[in-house]
């Protein structure tokens, strides 16, 4: 198997536009979706230069070359307003290195896609918040992409993931994998079961106030979690959003509400010990106010207002995917032990029923920050 997956990578990285002598290879980042490297090249006199080479996971994106299209797109759009702002645009967005063939992917000859970006260097994508001003400063760079990405034309992105943050959705395809229980494991998970059935109204929510025509589509993140933005390491800004895999028109309140379920907890998404996990009101405050910041103006009252249903929802929903993919076998998360989706499931509901507790004090919090 990691022989298989080493000729395949040899045969992706002979076909990069790659300079110099490969000096380097290693397993990188901790993302649950893709297979991710950082390569490093040794370029003459010029010194060492770093890439990232992702496989991109082929059970979870169906068109990995509308994917593409829609990050050169975007990647585009973001450097003309990075230089605009006289920022540096090799570090503050992704930049896609082409394949021999000038493609901004490589098709090996097993059927996977490849796709390779510039390494962002002296910055950290961190898994866990060590100090609340990181999680305002990723608040800031989240809310900041909303921003710079306000008027780029919705209706030129495709949809990577088809019904990404349909929560309502995903609670029938929940419902389904536990009739099928293809696994025979809906027995053991009953409580965790129950727990999501109870909350259909969460699952509803944001639908309702969409059919109502309550609050607008947006051109947004989507997957909003701390390790998916390039932190400073001399200025600790939020440098670089990463990860555009699901960049397309979706609510400003998911992704603050992406952000809050990882970044504000006290524990590890997959800490098996439930006491260690809680959503951190401090934190939850510090992101509240560099995500409004960074969107600068732009949410209206009813977004801001409803920014702690965003992370309920988010919370909740991702509970369910996890659970989801325990049911169905495991197939869409990485998992690393037994059990892994079942762990992480049980944190993000351990979160939502303390969200529902501190209730009243997360609306106080985003009260301070209406327009
Ligand atoms: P996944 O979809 O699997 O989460 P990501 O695109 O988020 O994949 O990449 C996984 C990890 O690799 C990131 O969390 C980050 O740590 C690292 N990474 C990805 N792209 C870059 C980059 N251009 N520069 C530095 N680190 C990166
Ligand atoms: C995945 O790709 P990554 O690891 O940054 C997932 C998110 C989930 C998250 C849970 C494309 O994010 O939606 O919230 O795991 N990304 C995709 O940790 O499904
Ligand atoms: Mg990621």
């Amino acid at each position: 198997m990691a022989q298989a997956i080493r000729a395949q990578k040899g045969e992706a990285i002979a076909h990069f536009q790659y300079e110099g002598r490969l000096v380097k290879d290693i397993p990188f980042g901790n993302g649950h979706i893709n297979d991710t490297y950082l390569l490093t090249f040794e370029v003459r006199r010029m010194g060492r230069m770093k890439v990232i080479l992702q496989r991109m996971n082929k059970n979870v994106f169906e068109n990995p070359i509308q994917l593409m299209e829609n990050i050169m797109g975007v990647t585009a759009y973001l450097r003309d307003k990075i230089v605009e702002n006289g920022g540096d645009p090799e570090r503050e967005t992704l930049n896609v290195i082409p394949a021999v063939d000038g493609k901004p992917y490589y098709q090996d000859s097993f059927g996977d896609y490849w796709r390779s970006y510039i390494y962002i260097t002296d910055a950290t994508s961190y898994d866990r918040v060590e100090k609340p001003e990181q999680f305002y400063q990723s608040g800031v760079a989240f809310g900041r992409f909303q921003k710079l990405l306000a008027d780029y034309p919705a209706d030129t992105l495709y949809e990577s993931i088809k019904g990404f943050h349909d929560t309502r959705a995903r609670f029938e395809v929940f419902k389904k994998a536990v009739e099928e229980d293809v696994m025979g494991r809906a027995a053991e998970v009953q409580e965790e079961i129950q727990f999501v059935l109870a909350r259909e109204d969460v699952a509803r929510y944001f639908g309702e106030c969409q059919a109502r025509g309550e609050i607008p589509q947006r051109v947004t993140h989507n997957d909003t979690k701390l390790n998916n933005v390039m932190i400073d390491n001399k200025t600790g800004r939020g440098i670089c959003v990463i990860d555009l895999d699901t960049v397309m028109p979706g609510l400003a309140m998911n992704d603050f509400g992406d952000a809050i379920r990882f970044g504000a907890s006290t524990a590890a998404e997959d800490e098996q010990d439930l006491s260690k996990v809680s959503c951190s009101m401090e934190l939850f405050e510090a992101y509240t106010k560099g995500f409004i910041e960074g969107c600068d103006g732009r949410l209206t009252s009813r977004e801001i207002e409803l920014l702690p249903m965003g992370a309920k929802v988010m919370t909740y929903e991702c509970g369910m995917r996890f659970l989801t993919d325990y049911l169905q076998g495991d197939h869409y998360f990485k998992i690393h032990r037994e059990k892994h989706n079942l762990d992480r499931c049980r944190t993000q509901f351990k979160l939502v029923k303390d969200m529902e507790d501190k209730w009243e004090q997360m609306v106080e919090i985003v009260s301070k920050y209406y327009n």
